[in-house]
């Protein structure tokens, strides 16, 4: 066995591992992160796109956020659709604020990109990744490696392995301590290098369903479509899929939509998924580990970055200050702020998609509230001070 020792274990090199990495590093703890993918694998997930300033402000904290502050392209508004209708919210007139859009992967790829020069220790391809005495003071983390086994002891584990990763699988009551809604529907997303339809991001909510027209840059489109549970890719031709999102959209938004051949074409599930803790003696969550949203809104990535805000700090506090509240007050103020981004993911989730089991009446109402959206300036502004994200 290779036994290696470090202050903080981090399990999982999406953003909230690299971003604690990168956090703890620069305030002088030694960690190791350790992924089950390669390197390739991890920049290839293509995923969130739509930043908020908690998440910039990781990214400037760390100083990596030039090609950001260069690339990034800061949107003012967004638009609620319903297939006739367009209401322009002024998100930057109502709250002052923006968000920026940079794909998850420019993250992702601004973080590794850095991790050498600035010491940011990794080891991918890690297989059986385990977690051990994690109820103690004296924890460590467990894999294998071209078949080799390793041991990494440490004081802390952080578990920034995603939904899927063995973290939050180790903690007690790991089966029946969360609170979950699934959604009868999931998005069916495109890439395409054509020049997107909107520059704010559109949520439309049509007679057919749910469309969304985004961006990743002035030349490259994301566009996602609600689809049933039980459809797949292979069903969805490029031109299907164009012809199907253009009529969600509407004639407006349509009128300026450029097709083109696909990139990448995926569908993914929708659900909420709120885990009751996110600490357990000296084992962390964070990010999707512990929680997930559904697409609406954007929450997941800066969700994550909130995590990694308030994690960070604590774990600094405890070496440097020898302070254990941040410590003991982390999981308490990570899941206040993760009840509410749920909570706006969910409003705008069950306000822009169409339910297979609502009626008539579901949709009247969903109409009449978009109506009322459009004519208050108190219903806009909720929308846009929970879009560019509520105060850490
Ligand atoms: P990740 O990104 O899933 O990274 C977890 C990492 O852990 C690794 N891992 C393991 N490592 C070691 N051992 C194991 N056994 C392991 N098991 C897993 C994984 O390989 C991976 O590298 O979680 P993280 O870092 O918490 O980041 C969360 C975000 O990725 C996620 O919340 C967002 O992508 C959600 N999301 C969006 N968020 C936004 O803020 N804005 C958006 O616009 C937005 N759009 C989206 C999204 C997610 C989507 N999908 C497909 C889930 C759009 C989509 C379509
Ligand atoms: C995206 O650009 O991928 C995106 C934008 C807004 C969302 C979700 C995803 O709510």
């Amino acid at each position: 066995m290779n036994t290696t020792k470090t202050d903080v274990a981090i399990i999982g090199a999406g953003p909230s591992g690299l971003m604690l990495g990168h956090l703890l590093t620069q305030a002088g703890i030694n960690c190791i992160i350790v992924e089950r993918k390669s390197p390739d694998y991890v920049l290839s997930r293509i995923r969130a796109g739509v930043l908020e300033q908690c998440t910039l402000q990781v990214m400037e904290k760390l100083g990596l956020d030039s090609r950001l502050k260069a690339e990034g392209l800061p949107h003012d508004g967004v638009i609620l659709a319903d297939g006739e209708r367009v209401i322009e919210i002024d998100v930057k007139g109502l709250t002052g604020s923006q968000v920026v859009v940079y794909g998850q992967t420019e993250i992702t790829k601004d973080l590794m990109d850095a991790s050498d020069s600035r010491g940011v220790m990794r080891v991918y391809d890690a297989d059986d990744v385990a977690l051990h005495n994690f109820e103690t003071e004296a924890p460590c983390v467990t894999y294998t490696k071209n078949g080799e086994p390793h041991r990494i002891d440490c004081r802390f584990i952080a578990g920034c392995d995603g939904f899927h990763g063995p973290s939050r699988k180790a903690m007690p009551g790991s089966n029946t301590n969360y609170v979950e809604k699934v959604y009868p529907f999931g998005w069916l997303g495109v890439l395409a290098d054509v020049p997107p339809a909107t520059h704010e991001v559109a949520y439309s909510n049509h007679d057919r369903g749910f469309a969304l027209s985004s961006m990743r840059s002035l030349t490259r489109s994301r566009y996602y479509i609600q689809v049933g549970l039980d459809e797949k890719v292979e069903d969805w031709s490029d031109e299907r899929f164009w012809d199907e999102l253009a009529v969600r959209l509407g004639p407006e938004i349509s009128s300026k939509l450029v097709t083109g051949p696909s990139i990448e074409k995926s569908i993914a599930p929708l659900r909420s998924f709120i885990f009751g803790s996110m600490r357990h003696g000296s084992l962390f969550l964070a990010g999707d580990s512990a929680h997930i949203v559904p697409p609406t809104g954007a929450k997941g990535l800066n969700l994550a970055s909130s995590d990694i805000t308030y994690l960070s700090a604590a774990i600094i506090s405890y070496f440097k200050e020898k302070q254990s509240d941040g410590i003991n007050l982390y999981s308490e103020k990570a899941l206040n702020r993760v009840w509410k981004s749920s909570r706006f993911s969910w409003y705008l989730t069950t306000l822009m998609h169409r339910f297979p089991e609502g009626g008539e009446f579901d949709r009247k109402m969903q109409v009449a509230e978009l109506e009322y959206i459009a004519g208050s300036k108190a219903a806009q502004t909720t929308i846009a001070e929970n879009y560019i994200g509520l105060p850490l």
